[in-house]
This record gives structure tokens, C-alpha cells and sequence, in this order.
């Protein structure tokens, strides 16, 4: 009796606890990964990144890099002049999305992005399981659908994994 009611709470406790810490890695281009001819807006589309969640790129080290920039350098393929304070380079560029809003990521590399449309643009929503409203505050013409891509890491599932080992435990 004691033992099924502490079983539940700590259930109750675990899935409740599951939002809050979890987050996403997201593969940029997925097996694809980051290289020119690929079609990172189609890639992008579908997808819900919230704050907290990770982007990683994954290159060639040399071959391209990793610029963030603003609407109007994603529009314009224009590598900010300070490129060292904003640009990855090491092949393997797990970037944070620490922040809501619209982020913008190009390939500074030649023409990469002009002509190999290596750009991709995301919006980041709140963070998941503080309430926050899963609608973007501002109205983007991004289609909201559930992610179903098989790259994403959910790291939630370490913690499903602990409380059920708990669980057969006691
Ligand atoms: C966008 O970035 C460029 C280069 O860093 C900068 O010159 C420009 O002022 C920025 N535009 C906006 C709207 O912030
Ligand atoms: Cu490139």
C-alpha cells in the first residue's frame, strides 16, 4: 500500500520534473549535415525549437564554417566584418539557442551561401514547462507541426530510463 502510493508520487514527480529539464539536439541538415545543395529551410520547416535547445553543425573542419547573423545578412549572404567574435569553426559547432526569437545561421565560405544555400533560419520559442505559451509571441510564417525527425536527442529520456530503474528497484 505505502509502496504503490510512494510509486506513484515519485511517477507524478519524474514526469513533472521531464519538461523542465529537457532539451534537444538538433543535427543541422540531419545525416546531411552541413555542406552545400541541401535545402536547410525545408530542413527547418516542421521542426519547434524552444530556448535551451541546441543546434549542431557538423563539417568538414576548413570546408565551411558557421556564421550567425541578423535578417539582413541572412538575406544578403553578408558575413559580418567581425567574423572571428561570431563565427564556428570547428566542424562540430554545438550552439546553444539560449534565447527566443528569430536566429539566423549562414556559411561564410565563399559563395556557399549564395550559391549553395548553406543558410538556415529558425525561430526559437520559449522554453518548455514554465508555462509559457507554445505560439511564437511574434507571428511568423513558421508552420507549427509536431517534430517527428528521428535526429533529435531527447535527453529526457535519461531521466524516464533513472525512474524506471527506481521504480523496479523499490
Ligand atoms: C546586421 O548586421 C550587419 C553586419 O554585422 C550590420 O552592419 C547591420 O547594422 C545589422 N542590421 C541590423 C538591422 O541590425
Ligand atoms: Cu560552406
Amino acid at each position: 500500500m505505502a509502496l504503490s502510493r510512494f510509486l506513484t508520487m515519485f511517477l507524478i514527480v519524474a514526469v513533472s520534473i521531464i519538461p523542465i529539464i529537457s532539451s534537444t539536439d538538433f543535427i543541422v541538415g540531419d545525416d546531411n549535415g552541413w555542406a552545400t545543395g541541401f535545402d536547410y529551410q525545408a530542413w527547418a520547416q516542421g521542426k519547434e525549437f524552444h530556448a535551451g535547445d541546441k543546434l549542431v553543425f557538423k563539417y568538414m573542419k576548413g570546408k565551411h564554417n558557421v556564421m550567425r547573423v541578423n535578417g539582413t545578412g541572412f538575406q544578403q549572404c553578408a558575413v559580418p566584418p567581425d567574423s572571428s567574435t561570431q563565427g564556428f569553426t570547428t566542424g562540430n559547432d554545438v550552439i546553444v539557442l539560449s534565447s527566443p526569437g528569430r536566429k539566423w545561421y549562414i556559411c561564410g565560405i565563399s559563395n556557399h551561401c549564395e550559391n549553395g544555400k548553406m543558410k538556415v533560419a529558425i525561430t526559437v520559442q520559449p522554453q518548455i514547462g514554465f508555462g509559457a505559451p507554445t505560439s511564437s509571441p511574434n507571428p511568423t510564417p513558421t508552420p507549427i507541426s509536431a517534430a517527428t525527425g528521428t535526429s533529435p536527442i531527447y535527453s529526457s529520456w535519461i531521466v524516464i530510463i533513472f525512474a524506471l530503474l527506481i521504480a523496479i528497484m523499490f
